[in-house]
């Protein structure tokens, strides 16, 4: 039987815990398995064929682009790899640019960019060169060619810091994007541009945008059956084994007795799973994202420790307590603070158990260090709030990037999710290497612009906005603005590590990871506070990610 939602998912826990219990999809059939290896087999025939043809350079890359968005492509990276390999060594390697030959187009030339970056390659902006006239500005004349402007936007996300090209071409874009001039442009083209102009592809959350994406591409009048078929199945299959792990992990949930021992705190599960999905979205990862989203759902617990019900004398006791990490330590703390902590520590020494036995290595002292850290930094927070105390822009930064949680996350993860445990990597993770900071800086912003209206009207400590307001005396309006600036120029501070990838202690797959988390974060507060508020937006965007399958 497939899903039927007679109503949307419920909010409380008890009803959460039946709702799961209850789901079933038809997806979990062998059929359906079968059919999905079978398209697979013909869409990588397309990809090996296309390249034999050489028909065009630009349709294959446009079916990667495709694949990519369709939230498919895992299937296929080592052919999308040799592919993007080989375009790579011919026309840009050794500091070429593609500049030789026949007149270029923007359109081809600005998605091969943002392909070639997004998969590692050093691409330089000079690409763009010819298309700026003696002045150095973007010739007026592309300014007709929407399907050129829409890539040549989208391109320009995947720039780094300094690069003036980009910075034009993304102003220069934008500005005719959005005049939508006055051109016949066909539906379809429209919607893309909306849905850019909203948010770039490159900061869009994987599974949440193939679910638009899908409905987006199955509307198009040159449509690929066999890739849309395929888009579709998968979709629904991945769905339905995240339906059986949140079964699992509601019957955990419920042992742990949180949600009513800590009436007081938010109640999260389904809303930690769509994070852990967003940075651990494949098949195989489940017991890396299982793990996270339990993690995640204590943490957000925590921080309504801290930021709610603890008084400061309690939640000086309590970090002394992860500080110490053992359990004489909770015998003088108040029974809720004692289950949230002995909650967190099985958890934590449960994973770590694991890592031993899968690898030999010994994480808790690195676990544990994260807990301790992001204690103290929530118990630093308090007492900036209790004193009234307002800190510079950067200095907020540099903590609140962790005090996210998600340097946490990223480094429990790394733990449950690599083949092989590299101590170098493990170190960097410890001492807050860029990556995690800059995943953790646009997580943060995108928090801050979400919540802090309603956290200053609570009672909380300042947060980046009204830090910025106070040390610049700008406007509330003029704040945010400015906070959306500095989220940007994260975005290319972090692209330059995806690019420096091999100079990094990280493999290409955790800096993946790492912006990956950046993206689930953005789509959590894209429409306000996604993490903490249950509003009837969010249930409908999390009803069409994890319950309903795509027909
Ligand atoms: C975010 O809520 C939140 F829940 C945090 C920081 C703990 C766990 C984080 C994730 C699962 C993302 P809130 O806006 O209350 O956080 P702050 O830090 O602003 O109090
Ligand atoms: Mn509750
Ligand atoms: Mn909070
Ligand atoms: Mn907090
Ligand atoms: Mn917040």
């Amino acid at each position: 039987m497939s899903l039927a939602l007679t109503s949307p998912p419920p909010t409380s826990s008890t009803c959460d815990f039946n709702y799961f219990q209850s789901l079933s999809s038809e997806y979990t059939d062998e059929r359906y398995l079968r059919r999905a290896s079978e398209l697979k087999v013909e869409v990588k025939k397309m990809l090996v064929q296309e390249k034999e043809v050489a028909s065009s350079v630009e349709e294959l890359l446009e079916l990667i682009d495709e694949l990519q968005r369709l939230g498919i492509s895992y299937h296929f990276e080592d052919e999308i790899n040799q592919i993007l390999g080989c375009l790579y060594k011919q026309k840009y390697a050794g500091g070429k640019n593609n500049s030789e030959g026949k007149e270029r187009d923007l359109y081809s030339t600005a998605l091969a960019f943002r392909l070639l970056r997004q998969h590692g390659f050093t691409v330089s902006q000079e690409v763009f060169d010819c298309f700026k006239n003696d002045k150095g500005e973007f010739d007026l004349s592309l300014a007709h060619d929407t399907k050129g402007l829409l890539q040549l936007y989208e391109a320009s996300f995947l720039s780094t810091p300094g690069e003036k090209t980009l910075d034009l071409g993304r102003e220069f874009a934008t500005n005719f994007l959005q005049k939508n001039p006055n051109q016949k442009i066909d539906e379809n083209l429209s919607l893309l541009v909306r849905h850019a102009l909203e948010f770039p592809t490159h900061w869009r959350a994987q599974r949440p945008n193939a679910r638009w994406f899908i409905d987006a591409y199955e509307r198009r009048s040159d449509v690929n059956s066999v890739v849309l078929e395929l888009a579709k199945l998968d979709f629904n299959i991945v769905q339905a084994t995240h339906q059986e792990e949140l079964k699992h992990l509601s019957r955990w949930w419920k042992q742990t007795c949180i949600a009513e021992k800590l009436p007081f705190a938010r109640d999260r599960l389904v809303e930690a799973y769509t994070w852990s999905s967003g940075y651990l979205p494949r098949p195989e990862q489940a017991y890396a994202r299982m793990m996270s989203t339990k993690l995640n759902a204590l943490t957000t617990v925590l921080d309504d420790i801290y930021d709610i019900y603890g008084t400061l004398e309690e939640l000086q006791l309590f970090t002394d307590a992860v500080q110490r990490w053992d359990t004489e330590a909770i015998e003088r703390l108040p029974e809720y603070m004692q289950i949230f902590y002995l909650a967190a520590y099985n958890l934590v020494n449960e994973m770590s158990y694991d890592v031993l036995t899968k690898h030999g290595i010994l994480a808790i002292q690195h676990m544990k260090k994260q807990w301790a850290d992001v204690c103290a930094l929530f118990l630093q927070e308090a007492n900036y709030y209790s004193k009234g105390y307002t800190p510079t822009l950067e200095e907020y930064i540099n903590n609140a990037c962790i005090s996210i949680t998600i340097p946490l996350m990223l480094c429990h993860a790394y733990f449950l999710d690599t083949n092989q445990i590299d101590m170098e990597a493990v170190q960097a993770l410890s001492t807050y290497h860029d990556i995690v900071r800059y995943s953790g800086t646009i997580a943060r912003l995108s928090d801050d612009l979400a919540t802090s209206a309603d956290e200053m009207e609570r009672g909380d400590t300042p947060k980046s906005v009204e830090c910025y307001m106070n040390e610049s005396g700008a406007s509330r309006e003029e704040a945010r603005e400015y906070i959306k600036f500095v989220i940007d120029e994260t975005w290319k501070k972090m692209n330059a590590q995806v690019v420096a990838v091999d100079n990094s202690p990280f493999s290409k797959d955790f800096v993946s990871m790492a912006a990956d988390l950046g993206r689930i974060g953005q789509y959590m507060y894209q429409h306000g506070d996604g993490h903490g508020v249950q509003g009837s937006h969010i249930k409908d965007r999390t009803s069409s990610l994890l319950f309903q399958p795509i027909l």
